[in-house]
């Protein structure tokens, strides 16, 4: 992983060898009890699990979860991801890990970790492990199938129960080695906003769309403000693809808003093996631009979101489940 930026190396965690080895050990044993990753009683073992990770790897995610830092991301490298012992990268739209797989028990007990993993129904048909690659014909698409710059954003900013954290494991990084995950926090960026737009960001005066295979969410077409919380420390809830400013003032604050995200923004070209948590309260992510080949060795995260309390979505998820239908 290079930067494009300096960020202090308490955002880095690297696994040494005997760490690595002993969280693979576990992750295979996991991935012997279940058929299913999406099986309750996988996620039930993944917790189990947990607690028989390395005490550095829970110990840091622990402190990271009660406060992500001034750039709200953390990154695990040296996860026992090879390149050379994958299949081919998938390439169709809305693909997912099914079957379970060392990849996918890390991510599962780290959810368990940070809270519990859960998906959405409207994002690839609700799997807890969604394949992250690159679909022929989908360039263009602001979302994680296209290759162009994908904007900055929150992870499904216009939901009232989007997830805590994000976490993006790297399995095969893209050919070129240019594709990078963007991210920025608004701890970073408060500093550097005039007090007029501080202000106007703090008014419910921005609308957020949607995707449409989301049909119509709760709070659809309802006003929020960008910055809510405590105004010294606030949480940030933006889509710059989908988020729009009501009147003017709020559009110069949000123009604004974008090109001081943009200054404090660092990139991280991930490898094989890096995982990648991102608070999804206090900092955005995005993703530079890159060239997909299609022949299977394209570009391949593996994402699973997790939710510090599940229990406030309980209405969006019949049974109990893990999966939020709406
Ligand atoms: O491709 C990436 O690095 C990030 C894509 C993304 O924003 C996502 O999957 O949520
Ligand atoms: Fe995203």
């Amino acid at each position: 992983m290079r930067r494009e930026s300096s960020s202090p190396d308490d955002v880095i965690l690297t696994l040494t060898p005997a760490e690595s080895k002993e969280l693979d050990a576990v992750a295979q044993y996991l991935t012997t009890l279940a058929d299913a990753v999406d099986d309750r009683q996988w996620v039930a073992r993944a917790r189990t699990a947990w607690e028989e990770l390395p005490a550095r790897y829970r110990g840091r995610l622990r402190e990271f979860r009660r406060d992500s830092g001034p750039q709200g991301v953390f990154v695990v490298r040296g996860l026992d991801v090879h390149e050379d012992e994958l299949p081919s990268t998938p390439s169709v739209r809305g693909s997912a890990q099914r079957a379970p797989s060392i990849p996918a028990a890390v991510l599962l007990m780290t959810a368990c970790g940070l809270g519990d993993p859960a998906a959405f129904l409207a994002e690839k048909s609700g799997a807890l492990v969604q394949d992250v690659v690159p679909v022929p014909g989908q360039e263009e698409f602001q979302g994680n199938a296209g290759s162009v710059d994908l904007m900055m954003h929150n992870e499904n900013a216009f939901h009232p129960h989007r997830p805590d954290f994000v976490m993006l494991l790297c399995l095969r990084p893209d050919h070129d080695r240019v594709a990078g995950l963007r991210t920025a926090s608004i701890r970073q960026a408060l500093p550097l906003l005039s007090e007029q737009s501080r202000a106007g960001l703090a008014r419910p005066d921005f609308t957020t769309q949607a995707p449409p295979s989301f049909g119509e969410a709760d709070d659809q077409g309802q006003q929020h403000a960008v910055l809510h919380g405590d105004l010294d420390d606030p949480d940030i809830k933006v889509d710059f693809a989908a988020t729009n400013g009501e009147t003017p003032a709020a559009r110069a604050a949000l123009a604004e808003l974008r090109d001081r995200i943009d200054e404090v923004a660092f990139t991280l070209r991930l490898e094989s093996g890096d995982l990648a948590i991102v608070d999804n309260h206090v900092s955005l992510h995005g993703r530079t631009a890159f060239r997909p080949r299609y022949d299977g060795r394209d570009r391949w995260l593996q994402r699973t979101f997790a939710f510090a309390d599940l229990r406030r979505s309980r209405d969006h998820r019949p049974d109990d489940g893990y999966v939020l239908t709406r």
